[in-house]
């Protein structure tokens, strides 16, 4: 069984990640890929619930260092029940959000010492890294734009805009770092135009 491979998108809040997630799949399983959606935090029971202590509005204040522990735990619930045994399986692992998300919110949202992001990175997940990351990247407004039609803001949402510039700059940094595995795809653009450049670092990808 060839392993199959794990591409990750990610991107400030409403740049379309869930949208282009759909038509990621669609793309891969029209070549006859066989895939399997996910999103981080979640994707297992427990991360699911882990997940929604984190978005959680009302929840007493979490600290920088919980709320960092609380990612990595879900993370490492979700690598050994869900992405590991669908690499091994050889499906395509499309996931919504993985650690370069821990990069941008935790170390350049809340300020978190990278050197301790990189140690639970290595002790969490071994050597497991994306093989392919998409990062749609708009101006913040654009995205609290469109996520704000939705109602009633999550913990990470109700952040002031000074917080979102931090955490694209940070994403914009991991891009820097790691210009094979990360690909830019600009999200401030019409839909089918956003997807045409998505097809497109994909065919590269694939040859
Ligand atoms: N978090 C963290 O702190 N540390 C970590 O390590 C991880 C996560 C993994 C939950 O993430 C929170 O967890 C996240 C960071 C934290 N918080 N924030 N912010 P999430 O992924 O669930 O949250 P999100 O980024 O807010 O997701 P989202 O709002 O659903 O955004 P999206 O998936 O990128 O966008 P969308 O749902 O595809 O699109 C939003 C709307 O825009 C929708 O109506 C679309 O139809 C529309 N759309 C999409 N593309 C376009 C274009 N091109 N033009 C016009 N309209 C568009």
């Amino acid at each position: 069984m060839i392993r199959g491979k794990f591409i990750t998108l990610e991107g400030t809040e409403g740049v379309g990640k869930s949208t282009n997630l759909l038509f990621l799949k669609d793309f891969l399983e029209h070549r006859k890929i066989p895939t399997v959606i996910t999103r981080e935090p979640g994707g297992t029971l427990l991360a699911e619930k882990i997940r929604h202590l984190l978005l959680d509005p009302d929840s007493e204040t979490i600290t920088e260092t919980a709320e960092l522990l609380l990612v990595f735990a879900a993370r490492a619930q979700h690598i050994k029940h869900v992405i590991e045994p669908a690499l091994a399986q050889g499906n395509w692992v499309l996931c919504d959000r993985f650690t370069d998300a821990t990069y941008a919110y935790q170390g350049g949202g809340r300020n978190m010492k990278i050197s301790t992001i990189e140690w639970l990175e290595t002790t969490i997940q071994g050597p497991l890294r994306p093989d392919l990351t998409l990062l749609l990247d708009a101006p913040i407004e654009v995205g609290m734009d469109r996520a704000q039609k939705r109602g009633k803001l999550d913990r990470f949402e109700a952040e002031r805009l000074v917080f979102f510039e931090r955490v694209r700059r940070a994403y914009l940094l991991q891009l820097e770092l790691n210009p094979e595995r990360i690909k830019l795809i600009k999200a401030n653009q019409d839909l089918p135009d956003v997807q045409r450049s998505i097809a497109d670092a994909l065919r590269v990808f694939l040859r």
